[in-house]
């Protein structure tokens, strides 16, 4: 009696000291980024991703979860005590609640720590008890990355790609003309300054709707609490004379103190300490808006995988000091809008996409990968006979009627040269197709015990990004 009772308090003892030496020692975060252009999906990804990984019952392809390991996820107080939390009770009811809507767009970063306690497999599984690992989310946009960019250029460099880069862009037209008219070489008179920055962030949000992705400064869209400052006030203009107090001489100060104020920070703050990332493209958008818009998606991959590669910028080199990012998926998000017939091709538009960035970055360092997903599934799948054809088609409630609806966004070529080469020789429309885009409304959910939300695909974005470290 004596005896066992003796064996039972040097057990625990023993427990105790084992899980605190657990705790020191393979306490483990794993930081992940999360980007894309505004609307791309970061906020119904991540809601999404952390509610399927509190109840794994749709994680199959997360090979942890499958195999039963991970014992329980809960939400803690993120590290960061200066970053809004990312808001996942609100957008979590917004999604799943009695009349699930989408989210409310948000314009900043935010964060919010998951903490998984994972029992170890294979060979330590039965030598180690479960220990804890903490997911970091970091949302970010994407509009801000694209921001890096600028650090290696001066005002007139700048100046002259961007004027040039938009020259036949009918969206830049009335800015071009105002640049055109206003006398750089004239004293700063601030009205002017301003409503040329103005017109230029006019243009940036034109553009942006259009679909174009070089829309930088990013924070001329996303000012947050920035708006009006001088930092933001500034355009390009024609190349010429800098004067001492000329509207040049300022526009050059300005694009410099943007540089240094606002691009460095966000880069030593959030930027640097990212261990995995997961950038968000709303391709099928972008299809939908037509050749120029794809190209230049295009583009903007290569522009992301380039911040991403180490010693690609000596500021950069310099923060991460040889830390660098391990893994880096580029999703298109709502593949719920195609039948899962085509989801093969989608997912190979996304690979060309990325093997181009790739070279275009001349990009040696994380490993990526491309794929297709829905991070909330809105519709369900059904057949339809079209002038004879079987037609794989979507069903789904419309966001604005909340009228039901089927849809067929229209074929993708199964060779996705078929769409890249038109988009990178200029083209302005697609020669043999249109492509269409609708919205749908999040269905109601009537959720079994131990499901999340219903996806596509997110449990294998999961194990490609944290699959590894569980
Ligand atoms: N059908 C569908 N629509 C989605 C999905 N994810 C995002 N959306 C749509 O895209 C919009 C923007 O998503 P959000 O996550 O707010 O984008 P963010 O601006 O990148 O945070 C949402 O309001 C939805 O209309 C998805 O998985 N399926
Ligand atoms: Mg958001």
């Amino acid at each position: 009696m004596v005896l066992s009772t003796l064996a039972e308090g040097v057990t625990d003892a023993l427990d105790t000291l084992r899980d605190a030496g657990a705790g020191l020692v393979s306490d483990r975060v794993i930081r992940l980024g999360v980007t894309g252009l505004a609307r791309a999906g970061k906020t119904v990804f991540i809601t999404s991703l952390v509610a399927n990984l509190m109840d794994r019952g749709r994680m199959p392809g997360l090979v942890a979860a499958q195999e039963g390991r991970i014992e329980t996820a809960f939400l803690q107080p993120q590290p960061d005590d200066t970053v809004p939390r990312f808001d996942y009770e609100t957008h979590i009811d917004a999604l799943t609640g009695p009349n699930p809507h989408w989210p409310d767009s948000t314009r900043a970063v935010s964060e919010l720590r998951l903490s998984l306690r994972v029992r170890p497999s294979g060979l330590l599984s039965g030598l180690q008890g479960a220990r804890t690992v903490h997911l970091d989310i970091v949302d970010y946009p994407g509009e801000w990355l694209l921001d890096l960019a600028l650090l290696d250029k001066d005002y007139d460099g700048w100046s002259a790609e961007v004027l040039a880069r938009i020259e036949k862009r009918e969206l830049a037209q009335p800015f071009l003309q105002m640049a055109r008219d206003i006398d750089g070489a004239a004293v700063l008179d601030e009205p002017i300054a301003k409503a040329l920055a103005a017109k230029f962030t006019e243009y940036l949000r034109a553009a942006r709707s259009a679909g174009f992705y070089d829309c930088t400064p990013g924070r001329f869209l996303l000012p947050g609490d920035l708006e009006g400052s001088p930092v933001l006030t500034f355009a390009p203009l024609p190349s010429g004379e800098a004067q001492r107090r000329s509207l040049r001489r300022e526009m050059v100060r300005r694009f410099e103190a943007y540089k240094a104020q606002v691009v460095k920070p966000f880069f030593r703050d959030h930027f640097a300490r990212i261990d995995r990332q997961v950038v968000l493209i709303d391709a099928l958008g972008a299809i939908h808006k037509g050749p120029q818009a794809v190209e230049d998606m295009r583009r903007a991959m290569a522009d992301i995988l380039s911040a991403f590669r180490p010693g690609r910028n000596a500021f950069l080199s310099q923060l991460l000091l040889g830390r660098r990012v391990e893994k880096i998926l580029f999703a298109a998000t709502k593949a719920d809008h195609l039948h899962h017939a085509q989801h093969p091709q989608l997912t190979a538009i996304m690979e060309a996409l990325t093997r181009d960035a790739r070279d275009r970055a001349q990009f040696a360092g994380a490993e990526t990968y491309a794929m297709a997903l829905a991070a909330l599934r809105a519709t369900t799948e059904d057949t339809i006979t079209h002038e004879g054809d079987d037609l794989g088609v979507v069903r789904g409630r419309l966001l604005d009627t909340g009228k039901p609806a089927a849809f067929y966004p229209g074929a993708l070529p199964s060779d996705p040269a078929h769409l890249l080469a038109p988009a990178r020789a200029g083209a302005d429309a697609w020669l043999d197709q249109d492509y269409k885009v609708m919205k749908f409304a999040p269905a109601p959910l009537d959720l079994r015990q131990g499901d999340g939300p219903p996806h596509l695909r997110l449990d294998r974005a999961a194990q490609f990004l944290l699959g590894d470290r569980l």
